[in-house]
């Protein structure tokens, strides 16, 4: 069946204006994002493969115990839509159990996207697969004219939604809602609050990859920005904050010291954080109204060891 592979024109993230600026600000930050270099997506699989970290394993667990459910609860589709669908395996599953006709998988990595979906293609030889270069975050509706009409499901596993605060999160939901259509669904997975213990484990495992993770922030503006971090003189720092209900993640400055970036100077003191990530945990009905203020209503829903899936009509 047909391949279609396009690069859609994106606005190139700009690393070095969103990094002076987040470290002009107080209290310094840089956006999440900015982890996922080619190392930093290899320590991301390394983390999802560390005992303390169970959420990409619980959730693979959950979909494969509950795929029939889930899969009746969701009907005849014609596509699946999966917004930052990376190396494309997760979506196998509903590949096999929904046998939808078309497969459109949309990606800011273009070149890893298009040869992932390439293999799904040849194992899936009656699915019509679009791969999609893009930023599905800021303009999900340059998808719309590769979409066939008919019934569409958006899926958006692995929590990747925690990773916005509550607003952004909804304005990323109102996207999907907006390019599912009317008879559109969503299929979402999401990490639940659960004793703080486990979460705090989850982002501080003994063999210290998260941390390796969180520090490879430092040495990719040394490689691209040219800047002069020591990595050893920041500690990886993550907590779970259970007012706001969220992990975050920081650097800690070990040191007063001067750190030059593209020719700018700015000093951490002792103990000063740099902001890297908040990783949201949720309830479900608490999920559920941040999704409603999107247009979803939430039509059924699942819960295996901390982890939730819930889909929406
Ligand atoms: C990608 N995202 C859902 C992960 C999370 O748990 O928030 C990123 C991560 N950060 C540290 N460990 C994993």
């Amino acid at each position: 069946m047909a391949f279609t592979f396009k690069n859609l024109p994106v606005e190139r993230d700009d690393l070095r204006n969103d990094v002076l600026s987040g470290l002009a600000a107080s209290p310094k930050s840089i956006p999440p994002k900015y982890f996922y270099d080619e190392a930093g997506c290899r320590l991301f699989e390394a983390i999802c493969r560390q005992p303390e970290y169970a959420l990409c394993r619980t959730e693979q667990a959950l979909m494969a115990s509950r795929l029939s459910d889930i899969a009746a609860a969701i009907g005849p589709v014609d596509c699946i839509v999966e917004p930052g669908a990376g190396d494309c395996v997760k979506v196998r599953l509903l590949l096999d159990a929904l046998h939808p006709c078309h497969l459109a998988v949309l990606d800011i990595a273009g070149a890893s996207l298009a040869a992932a979906a390439q293999a799904v293609s040849r194992d899936y030889p009656d699915l019509a697969v679009t791969a999609l270069g893009m930023d599905f975050i800021h303009d999900l509706e340059a998808a719309e004219p590769y979409l066939p009409a008919g019934r569409r499901l958006i899926y958006y596993p692995g929590s990747s939604i925690g990773n916005f605060p509550p607003d952004a999160a909804s304005a990323v939901l109102a996207r999907f809602r907006r390019l599912a259509g009317a008879e559109g669904q969503l299929l979402i997975g999401f990490d639940l609050k659960k004793d703080p213990q486990l979460l705090h484990a989850a982002y501080n495992d003994a063999a210290g990859v998260t941390a390796a993770f969180n520090l490879n922030l430092l040495e990719r503006l040394n490689r691209e920005l040219g800047a002069d971090f020591e990595p050893s003189r920041f500690r990886h720092y993550a907590f779970y904050n259970p007012v706001a209900g969220r992990i975050e993640m920081h650097l800690i400055s070990l040191a007063g010291q001067d750190v030059e970036i593209a020719g700018q100077r700015f000093h951490f003191a002792l103990g000063e954080t740099l902001h890297t990530e908040h990783s949201y945990k949720f309830h479900c009905d608490e999920f559920s109204a941040i999704a409603k203020t999107a247009g979803w209503q939430r039509s059924a829903e699942w819960e295996h060891d901390g982890f939730a899936v819930q889909l929406y009509g």
